[in-house]
């Protein structure tokens, strides 16, 4: 069954964080698995602590243009360019699979060889690189814009060469089920044209709860 936890109200302060764990941690509790929605994708080291509590480490796949794995990023180790050097520092994750990345520099090439992150960037991908099988209880984060801006434009850093909608679904459709847990995040309405990238953003948030139930 499919159920709306309803939103969690947060403060713009770093105590947020907890606030998410907590809340992630209270439909676990209940004998669900946390579908989360919207946010900048600082929100998945939060929630991958609850999820990691209840299952231990995940297997990740993470769409996205960005790696996300910056050491710090203007002085704040938990923004949404970090979530994932925290969670790979913290083993909150035993794999950490990325697709449709296309913005690597030096620094953060250097962290995904130190994480053993497996990054198939857009290059790659377009030379017909896949994702290994998954195994184990996996957890999947989609930030949108490791669509293409064509596809999903109302994301707040547009990388064009991105995935197309039918790219991410397939990828989706191909995870093994149930899901742990699964996020997508980095809508921004600010920048929407015409709603596509949330009605986009919804179709995603179906299929992953198709993949969540089984
Ligand atoms: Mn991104």
């Amino acid at each position: 069954m499919l159920a709306d936890a309803g939103d969690l109200a947060l403060p713009e302060t770093p105590e947020a964080a907890a606030l998410i764990t907590a809340g992630v941690g209270r439909v676990i509790a209940a004998g669900q698995r946390p579908l989360a929605l919207g946010g900048d994708h600082s929100v998945t080291f939060p929630v991958l602590r609850a999820i990691h509590a209840a299952f231990g480490p995940v297997t990740i796949l993470h769409v996205d243009a960005h790696s996300d794995l910056y050491h710090e990023f203007e002085g704040d180790p938990f923004s949404h360019a970090c979530p994932f050097a925290r969670i790979m520092e913290a083993g909150l994750a035993s794999r950490l699979v990325q697709v449709g990345i296309r913005t690597l520099n030096a620094h953060q090439r250097a962290q995904a060889a130190r994480f053993g992150v497996e990054v198939i960037d857009m290059r790659a991908w377009a030379a017909g690189a896949r994702p290994a099988p998954l195994h184990g209880p996996v957890y999947c984060s989609i930030d949108l814009d490791g669509l293409d801006p064509a596809h999903a434009p109302g994301v707040s850093h547009r990388e064009p060469g991105g995935l197309t909608v039918r790219e991410v679904l397939t990828v989706v459709q191909a995870l093994p089920s149930p899901l742990v847990g699964a996020d997508v995040v980095e809508y921004n309405p600010d920048v929407d044209l015409g709603g596509v990238t949330a009605h986009v953003g919804a179709k995603i948030a179906s299929e992953l709860a198709g993949q969540m139930l089984g």
